[in-house]
């Protein structure tokens, strides 16, 4: 089916979860919805908001302008705006933002009768960012341990967390994300080469353009090399099982770092190396 057509008749109406058919239109090829009104005024008045907080400060520098969460004494408090309130607005919006973008991608899903996967996955990445800026200040008792919205602040404040304990990469949490990040890309690699192996292959010796193959090719390249296939599903399963991985893994690291563990990462690993079995 033609493109133009299949959206014809799949731009059906019904499946929106606030509003019913009041914001149940297309702009162009965007769906709008209830949640694409949110995330247009929360997106545009997050980002006003951080134009707005930048000329209030020292530099227009790019690399140098950065919106700073309040400081330690106004705890879990408002701030004034030029002393952290800008930070926290500006949280506020990104997250009612992050939010509606998934509940569109949800309303989208209900249009076309097709799982939730895609605002699922979404969800784990704005898990990731609510644990930086919400969970793990909360549990620390100050907004203070947000991280400041800049290109090089935000860096210095990795850094300057990671050296908090020590040498974060013995982080066991951090070890599992920093895997799955890795075996993402493998899976990926894999995966991205495979396909483009069998649906764009090498020409013919006559010149004439290859022909592109089937699944079945997939599968005996790897049941050749290493005796297995995972499948053309399968690999898919994988791949976000990998994906979401990476970012859970992220944010349990970086939430238990001062809710759970206060001391260095390296510390935490006596518990392994007293293990009466080494004696
Ligand atoms: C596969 C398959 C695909 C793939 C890939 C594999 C036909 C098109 C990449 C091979 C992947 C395997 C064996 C899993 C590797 C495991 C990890 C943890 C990286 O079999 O089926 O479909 O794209």
């Amino acid at each position: 089916m033609a493109l133009l057509s299949f959206e014809r008749k799949y731009r059906v109406r019904g499946g929106t979860l606030i509003g019913g058919d009041l914001f149940d239109f297309w702009v162009g090829p965007f769906y709008v919805g209830f949640f694409g009104v949110v995330t247009l005024i929360a997106a545009t008045l997050g980002t006003l908001l951080i134009f707005y907080a930048a000329s209030q400060g020292p530099t227009w520098n790019p690399l140098l302008i950065s919106i700073a969460p309040p400081d330690l004494k106004y705890g879990l408090a408002l701030a004034p705006l030029k002393e952290g309130g800008f930070w926290q607005i500006i949280t506020m919006c990104a997250l009612t933002s992050f939010v509606s973008w998934a509940l569109r991608e949800v309303e989208i899903c209900r249009k076309l009768g097709i799982g939730y996967h895609v605002p699922v996955a979404f969800g784990f990445a704005i898990f990731a960012y609510f644990s930086l800026v919400v969970i793990r200040p909360i549990l620390l008792g100050a907004w203070h341990f947000g991280f400041p919205y800049g290109i090089f602040s935000h860096l210095d404040w990795v850094s300057n967390t990671g050296y908090q304990y020590l040498h974060f990469h013995y982080n066991p949490a951090h070890m599992l994300a920093v895997s799955f990040f890795f075996t993402t890309t493998l899976a990926l690699a894999l995966h991205g080469s495979l396909i483009l192996s069998a649906s764009n292959p090498p020409k013919n010796d006559d010149g004439t353009p290859g022909l592109v193959k089937t699944p079945e090719y997939e599968d005996t390249f790897f049941r050749d090399l290493i005796g297995y296939s995972i499948g053309t599903l399968g690999v898919h399963r994988l791949g976000l099982l990998l994906a979401l991985n990476a970012g859970f893994w992220s944010a349990i690291c970086i939430l238990i770092s001062g809710p759970l563990w206060t001391k260095g990462w390296p510390e935490w690993w006596t518990w392994w190396l007293n293990l009466p079995i080494w004696k």
